[in-house]
């Protein structure tokens, strides 16, 4: 094996492996990426190139390609090439194309052996493959989901400008609390302790008195110490408020917002879901979602399911699960009980329930949302109710002096909603760098 590895010098890209089909046979291309496959038949070698949209056979036949190049291909997984080559259609190698090098410069040398299989042909231990997530996140699979990531953030964007929404940005660092005291995670911030924010909640209302509609795309931090499928404690959350609205102004935007996203994946994505195996499952859903009052779904739960429940209570992750099996699809649980919620949601007319709701998929909780106390004697009373302390709250509280309207949003977890949509079993699969209570690295 050759140690030594060739400058890019001059050499560039000229086409990405989803470029070249047979429209361009003959031509000369420069291709740049990684060895994900390679083949030595002797007199015969076959590399399959990888690069961010997918992957070609480049073939190396001895007396069809130069000395040079055919000595020089002795590859190992995933080490770093460019090369120069011509397109030829042949109907036997995979999208009926390949490339024969005239050039093959070798970037980068890879170990002999990898820390976690990168041909596809198994699927390491996700702890693993964390560990060398760099390396992981370059296997087809990820790229799949990561391209539907990227795809569903950007329809969200576009979604919500069309619809007259502003794109806010909102600390990050906070002085206090957001919703509660407890799981967030204190910083020193030079001399004082601050945290880091756990919700753009108090911002996301006071700018919807500014901007009328308005959303962010950001980190959120939660000091949990939940070991599940389904808890990070940095998490990625659409955060949306609406003013002159309530919650049922939120739930429709988010049905339709939720719908236009999965047709943008459906159209643009297509190739990504297939290769996850969601082409079927990842459709279209029907709109209006269903709406359940949460007393319902207590007494399906009671009932039906066979687990008891009481009127107040959260409902328990076995009592969900048994749910998603009940109802597969999109749906709204709305009403919740007053009491578990917090501060800054409405209390309905009957003070036993709340103007507040989620929005599932089958088990999985995607989003918490609802109208929002606007008057500030009231906020500041449910405060008090809360256990909470209004003084510390009392920055927050004076921007209720000076016409805030009535509104309503909602919170969406990204991580959550991408493990739904490419089927995936945990939901740091859906993250590119996870935290979790044992994993701040890499
Ligand atoms: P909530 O705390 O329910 O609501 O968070 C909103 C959504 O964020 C996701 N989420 C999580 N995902 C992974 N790991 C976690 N530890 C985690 N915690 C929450 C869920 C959840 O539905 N301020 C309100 C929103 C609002 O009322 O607008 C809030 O933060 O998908």
């Amino acid at each position: 094996m050759s140690e030594k590895l060739d400058e890019l010098g001059d050499l560039r890209r000229t086409h990405y492996t989803k470029d070249i089909s047979s429209d361009i046979a003959g031509e000369e291309i420069v291709l740049a990426g990684w060895v994900r496959n390679w083949r030595d038949l002797g007199g015969l070698k076959f590399v399959n190139l990888q690069d961010k949209y997918g992957e070609r056979q480049v073939t190396i036949k001895k007396g069809v390609v130069s000395d040079d190049v055919f000595e020089k291909a002795e590859l190992g997984y995933q080490d770093c090439i460019i090369l120069k080559g011509t397109v030829k259609a042949f109907e036997k190698a995979p999208g009926g194309i390949e490339i024969i090098p005239t050039e093959l410069r070798i970037l980068n040398k890879t170990p002999e052996k990898l820390p976690i299989d990168m041909t596809g042909e198994s699927v390491s231990a996700l702890d693993l493959r964390l560990d060398h997530r760099a390396l992981d996140l370059r296997s087809l699979r990820n790229q799949a989901i990561f391209r539907i990531r990227g795809e569903v953030l950007r329809a969200i964007r576009e979604f919500l400008f069309t619809h007259d929404f502003t794109e806010m940005t909102t600390p990050k660092i906070i002085g206090s609390a957001t919703e509660g005291g407890t799981e967030l995670f204190p910083i020193m911030y030079f001399d004082k302790e601050a945290f880091l924010t756990q919700s753009a909640q108090l911002y996301k209302e006071q700018l919807s008195g500014v901007y009328e509609r308005v959303f962010e795309l950001s980190p959120c931090f939660r000091a949990e110490k939940s070991h599940t499928k389904r808890h990070l404690c940095e998490i990625f959350v659409l955060d949306i408020e609406m003013a002159f609205a309530d919650m049922s102004d939120v739930l429709e935007t988010l049905e339709n917002l939720i719908y236009n996203v999965i047709k943008r994946v459906r159209e643009n994505e297509m190739e990504s879901l297939e290769f996850l195996h969601m082409e079927d499952k990842t459709v279209l859903p029907e709109i209006p979602f269903p709406r359940y009052k949460y007393e319902e779904i207590i007494e399906l739960i009671n009932t039906k399911l066979g687990i008891p429940l009481e009127f107040g209570e959260d409902i328990p992750t076995e009592a969900y699960r048994k749910l998603g099996e009940e109802l597969q699809g999109y749906y709204y649980i709305t009403h919740w009980p007053y009491e578990i919620k917090p501060f800054y949601i409405q209390q309905s007319e009957n003070p036993k329930y709340s103007e507040s709701f989620d929005l599932q998929k089958g088990w999985l909780e995607l989003t918490s949302g609802g109208t929002r106390v606007h008057n500030k004697n009231k906020l500041t009373q449910a405060l008090e109710d809360k256990g909470l302390n209004p003084e510390a709250f009392k920055s927050h509280l004076q921007t209720f002096d000076y016409g805030m309207p009535p509104h309503a949003g909602v919170g969406l977890g990204i991580a959550r909603w991408i493990t739904i949509l490419c089927g995936l079993d945990d939901i740091r699969e859906a993250v590119m760098y996870p935290r979790t209570p044992d994993r701040l690295h890499p």
